[in-house]
């Protein structure tokens, strides 16, 4: 295999998770603007999941949040994915939404709190067994606001005892998923809230247990890509949660504010063996303001594009140039790959894939758009504001 024609196969086998509330309607705490269309069940967001890959081709499952789509039977939810080509991905908990999470949920000074947070993670365990899903992804709102409110060191405690008993209750082919965040809604303290704190949980629990990095979920400058090599070489990287930050937790489309940053990002996971599926390539997005399913596909696009730029990288080239100690010529071989322009190159994946060769316009032409605004009305809300 020529390497270009290497560089196809891994683009053609990439797969990037969407997740089922970008496609309803979300907003920030001012204001939801309500699109029309949108889908008013978990059904119809998996319907409207299953353009996005019928028009890329690497968009072939979709991750579900509980309780926003609970359904009765998620055998028959996963049925209806599959008959629409995708099937069901990360099952994503929801300990934030609940008056008594004020004081946070598997973190929370109350045992009696503590013990329904743990339940709804192990029901969403059991959920995974019926949907054949693998990941359980665990974010935690929990945290303090004011210095001396609660006691970190025990926080720490109840977390970790919390995490056991779900780990415990895992099948084969499952594991968690833990996500840090470094503030929100907590401002004082979070209770997970690097990938430092994140890991050394996961490591503790064993080998199901890994992190997930939120793109928007660091500190301005944060070197990302460097956290990337690190979790990959120490094998604790579950996945990303994809999407773009200018300011913090914007949730804005992945590559849109920072293409550069995304390169550098999917060149440690090529470079560290991560382009595999036991990492996965999520999106956690939402929409506010843009239509929803085209914005999806944007995004899959821009993972797809950094990704064949990592790709394209002349490992060679630059491990010789970092080994004669060539500053410039290192950063030029790196920077090569990254102005190469691969809209070209992934046509041709594309085609040779049997799509149309612009997912966008192909998606405005099938009149799927139309289609859905005239046959639903009184779309759902996604879940929460931003
Ligand atoms: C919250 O800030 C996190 O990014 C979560 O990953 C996610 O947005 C939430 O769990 C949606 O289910
Ligand atoms: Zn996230
Ligand atoms: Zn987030």
């Amino acid at each position: 295999m020529t390497e270009l024609a290497a560089v196809k196969a891994a683009l053609k086998t990439q797969a990037v998770e969407t997740p089922s509330w970008a496609y309803g309607n979300s907003g920030t705490r001012f204001k939801v603007f309500a699109q029309h269309g949108v889908p008013r069940t978990p059904q119809e967001k998996l319907d409207d999941a299953a353009k996005v890959h019928e028009f890329t081709g690497v968009a072939p499952t979709v991750a579900l949040h509980i309780p926003w789509d609970k359904v009765d039977d998620y055998a028959a939810l996963a049925k209806h994915a599959e008959d629409r080509g995708v099937k069901l991905g990360a099952i994503n908990s929801n300990t934030f939404q609940d008056d008594d999470y004020k004081l946070g949920s598997i973190c929370h000074p109350d045992a009696a709190v503590r013990r329904k947070a743990v339940d709804h993670l192990l029901e969403c365990v059991g959920i995974m067994d019926a949907t054949g899903s693998t990941d359980l992804k665990l974010w935690f709102a929990d945290g303090t606001n004011y210095p001396g409110q609660d006691d970190i060191r025990g926080r720490q405690d109840r977390l970790a005892e919390g995490l056991a008993e779900v780990y415990e209750r895992l099948g084969d082919g499952q594991r968690m998923l833990l996500e840090y965040k470094f503030f929100e809604p907590a401002f004082y303290t979070t209770d997970v809230p690097d990938w430092g704190t994140a890991y050394a949980h996961c490591l503790k629990l064993g080998p199901k247990a890994q992190v997930v990095v939120d793109t928007g979920h660091h500190a301005p400058g944060t070197n990302i890509e460097f956290i990337v090599a690190t979790l990959l070489r120490e094998g604790k990287l579950g996945g990303f949660d994809f999407n773009s930050r200018f300011y913090a937790d914007d949730d804005l489309m992945v590559g849109a504010a920072d293409p550069f940053q995304l390169f550098r990002i999917m060149y440690e996971v090529v470079r560290g063996g991560g382009f595999s599926p036991e990492v996965a390539f999520m999106l956690d997005q939402c929409h506010n303001i843009e239509a929803k399913i085209p914005a999806i596909i944007r995004s899959v696009m821009n993972v797809q594009e950094a990704t064949a730029k990592a790709l394209l990288v002349d490992g060679d080239a630059l491990g010789a140039a970092q080994r004669a100690g060539d500053v410039l010529e290192a950063n030029a071989v790196l920077m090569d790959a990254y102005n190469t322009d691969v809209r070209p190159l992934l046509r041709e994946v594309r085609e040779e894939m049997g799509l149309d060769p612009e997912p966008m316009a192909a998606y405005r032409r099938s009149g799927w758009a139309e289609r859905i605004v005239a046959e639903r009305v009184g779309g759902q809300q996604a879940g929460w504001g931003a």
